[in-house]
């Protein structure tokens, strides 16, 4: 099912969860309004985008369950997958050009991004028009390995872009061709499945090839094939590839753009790539996520809970599950569930959550029997298993998230709540009502 963009696009349309949307519509916001509306329930899939002759598509994976199907397991067992294919990559299958769906076109002379692509305008104040959804690969040149991520991309002129590279393993490479005085080759694979696009969010020791983490989530090597004008492998069966170089020494204007926080991130010189090459397969797809979307808000978040589940679990082993909730944003609220056995050790899992990640800005931690996914029972735990005075910690002046308006340039406060029930209280103080056999038969034995 989701071997590559297309049939997981077929598996949505079989199962009624694509909507095809033939009215043409404007790049300028009304993608990103229908497939807002859309968000969380279907695709969105529009054959007629102004006078562009390929479709643009959106919310391939807007749900937890989505991504679980995606890599064939349940909602509960997406973080040991996903943790046991960061921990043991497999190799990619290097194709040849003939076998590779995505240089059936190859366009090496007069690249204008915006006459080719159907690239849209998202927010209000976004500065124009934006890539959302292009895997970024480059290749460290010592080692050889490949990093990947996404990145924000403005459509600056015919074939330039201007990028936010946050100080990460792209960043990383970057710099490093940059004081060499060298520019850094870069491919921008939009439209490929859904696990490899999963992996891409990998949080990774740097060196490890998040196509590799692809792999072995899918439990097969994923089929690559060599770029035309850089050094670098990606994915066969992509639908469209964008190859250039990040330039050294050049910085240009990029933003407002609106973000994961729901909010704008700010204008500023950032680096500047060309492009020099597009291959893509034949009537190639267009993908954009929406910024601060589910599918944008869980492709973050999944990956987030499985590196928080493996720091928590170092320090409180009896931890039972992880959740970076939509409200807040999959990043700055970690709840965590635990089977308490040492008083004490709820605070310890606050801590151990805190330093996992400087965007984690509350932790709430429940005990073992709450649903951390249902965040009505989170909120119960709250109202009835916590005191301020004895079950609240706050940490000031630590390094947090720039992109949260509340921050001081990312500098702003920490805070946990212990929502675990003491133990030494009553065995009755704490017993969750119950209706004895409320689990058991179906209400339309009662009513008609
Ligand atoms: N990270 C950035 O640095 N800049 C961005 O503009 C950016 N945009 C993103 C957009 C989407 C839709 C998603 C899902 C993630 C985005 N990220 C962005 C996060 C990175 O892709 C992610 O942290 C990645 O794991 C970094 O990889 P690296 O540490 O290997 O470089």
């Amino acid at each position: 099912k989701a071997r590559t963009f297309r049939t997981w696009l077929e598996h949505l349309q079989l199962t009624d969860r694509l909507a095809v949307i033939d009215r043409n519509v404007s790049l300028q916001y009304e993608i990103a309004k229908v497939a807002k509306k859309l968000d969380g329930k279907k695709a969105s899939y529009f054959t007629q985008v102004e006078d562009y002759t390929i479709p643009v598509v959106s919310g391939i994976c807007s749900t937890r369950e989505d991504f679980a199907e995606a890599l064939e397991t349940d909602q509960y067992g997406v973080i040991s997958k996903f943790t046991e294919a960061v921990a043991s990559p497999v190799p990619c299958r290097l194709l040849n050009k003939q076998q590779a769906p995505v240089k059936e076109n190859i366009i090496l002379e007069n690249i204008d991004l915006m006459k080719m692509l159907p690239i849209p305008v998202h927010h209000e104040e976004d500065s124009g028009n934006y890539i959302t959804a292009g895997l970024f690969i480059v290749r460290d040149p010592v080692t050889r390995k490949q990093n990947v991520s996404i990145h924000r991309l403005q459509i600056s002129g015919k074939n330039k872009i201007g990028a936010l590279i946050l100080p990460r393993h792209t960043f990383h490479l970057y710099k490093q061709a940059e004081e060499a005085g060298r520019p850094l080759e870069c491919a921008i694979v939009i439209g490929v499945d859904p696990v490899t696009l999963l992996a891409s969010q990998a949080s990774t020791p740097f060196g490890v090839d998040e196509l590799e983490i692809s792999s072995a989530l899918r439990g097969e090597p994923l089929e690559v094939v060599r770029c035309e004008t850089v050094d670098i492998d990606v994915p066969a069966y992509a639908e469209i590839v964008l190859e250039g170089k990040i330039l050294p020494h050049v910085r240009e204007p990029e933003g407002p753009f609106g973000e994961f926080p729901k909010y704008y991130g700010p204008r500023s010189d950032k680096e500047v790539i060309e492009i020099t090459a597009v291959t893509h397969r034949n009537n190639p797809i267009f993908y954009t996520i929406v910024p601060a979307g589910y599918e944008h808000l869980l492709l973050g978040g999944i990956p987030r809970e499985a590196s928080l589940f493996q720091s928590v679990r170092q320090t409180v082993p009896s931890v039972k599950a992880v959740h970076m909730s939509p409200g807040g944003t999959c990043r700055y609220h970690a709840i965590v569930s635990i089977k308490k056995r040492n008083d004490g050790e709820a605070k310890n899992a606050i801590f151990a959550a805190l330093a996992n990640s400087f965007d984690i800005k509350h932790v709430v931690v429940t005990d073992e029997e709450v649903d951390i996914f249902n965040m009505e029972e989170v909120e119960w735990a709250i109202a009835t298993r916590f005191q301020a005075d004895r079950d609240f910690v706050v940490i000031h002046e630590a390094q947090g998230s720039k992109l949260d308006p509340s921050t001081r340039d990312g500098v702003g406060s920490k805070m946990g709540f212990d929502c675990t029930v003491p133990l030494n209280s009553e065995p009755m103080q704490y017993l969750r009502i119950q209706i004895p056999g409320y689990n058991e038969g179906n209400l339309e034995d009662y009513i008609n």
